[in-house]
């Protein structure tokens, strides 16, 4: 039985369902050009800012022992870099370009969504409500009233589809809460889940310390300590929303986590921790891996199990 891992969705055609997760390997245009080489179906820009920014102090990243803590505090290119990086893109002959989209306050995002709207080009933004290691900025996302204000925002300068990665959220009213905000927006068309758990702490052992530089050694956890809070958040968002797509992000490093995602009900997936640690060759291994699970398991394309995850 031949497998079709393909997907499309608003528009966009992925051979796969993998892509990066935004933040890694897509800072500048060659870590974007060589995930656009790589067995990846898609691709998605760094989180943008209006003007370039260095980022927090290094160390910023660190490997952990199920997974990955960063406070990279929003290193970017500017906006700019990546509205020309867009506009030179081959969108007809390319795979499908996202761009990740997260002002310093709502003024910057209005700016930067009228730029990429005024541009007019074929790629779906991203719109980041919960980074979580800029000092002194709580995350959007876990403020519902700020959210829907940020959102009936956007959609007056904003017109085309677009979505918003989200937080982690850990409680059923939580989750129904941010669900009802999202449904009231018809534009937005898909949600992220999820961000990095914001505000670990990973502590090396034996040197009784701290293993990144920012805010104390506090910042977001990634890889497998992640992948069942995303599932949750996945899944949640997968029943709560009307009509919206969900992409799966956390903890992914195999086909059998991507499986899951999908089974959760998310149409994509990404990987960030995994494809730090292990380059873009993670993505063809991911992909063969998703393809002989399916071929064991009996199922011809991803639709034949997307969101179909049994409860008892
Ligand atoms: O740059 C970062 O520190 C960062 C961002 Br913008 C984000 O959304 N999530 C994350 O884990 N790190």
């Amino acid at each position: 039985m031949a497998v079709d891992l393909s997907v499309s969705w608003l528009g966009v055609n992925m051979e796969n369902p993998l892509y990066n997760a935004s933040g890694v390997m897509c800072r500048s245009r060659e870590e974007l050009d060589a995930v656009a080489a790589s067995a990846a179906g898609a691709l998605i820009t760094k989180s943008c800012t209006l003007l370039p920014r260095e980022g927090n102090p290094e160390p910023r990243y660190a490997k952990a022992p199920h997974g990955s803590i960063n406070s990279m505090g929003l290193p970017n290119a500017g906006y700019q870099y990546y509205l020309d990086y867009a506009k030179a893109y081959d969108h007809q002959g390319g795979k499908p370009l996202f761009v990740s989209v997260s002002g310093m306050s709502l003024e910057d995002n209005l700016e930067m969504l009228a730029a990429f709207r005024d541009a007019d080009l074929p790629c779906l933004v991203e719109l980041n409500l919960s980074c979580p290691n800029l000092p002194g900025k709580p995350q959007i996302g876990y403020d519902f009233e700020a959210s829907s204000h940020v959102l009936s925002e956007v959609v007056k300068v904003y017109h085309k589809p677009f979505g918003v990665k989200l937080p982690p959220y850990f409680d059923p009213v939580h989750f129904a809460e941010m669900a009802s905000v999202l449904n009231s927006f018809p534009s937005l068309k898909y949600v992220t889940c999820i961000n990095s758990v914001g505000n670990g702490l990973v502590i090396d052992l034996d040197s009784e310390s701290v293993v990144i530089k920012p805010k104390g050694g506090l910042g977001g956890i990634g890889g497998d300590y992640v992948l069942p809070t995303a599932l949750a958040n996945v899944r949640e968002f997968y029943r709560l929303l009307d009509d919206k797509h969900v992409i799966g992000c956390g903890g992914v490093k195999s086909g059998r986590e991507a499986f899951m995602h999908i089974l959760a009900g998310a149409t994509a997936v990404q990987v960030g921790t995994c494809l730090y640690e292990e380059g873009a060759a993670c993505f063809a291994r991911i992909r063969d891996e998703l393809a002989a699970l399916m071929q064991q398991k009996g199922y011809a394309t991803l639709a034949d199990f997307r969101g179909k995850l049994k409860t008892m």
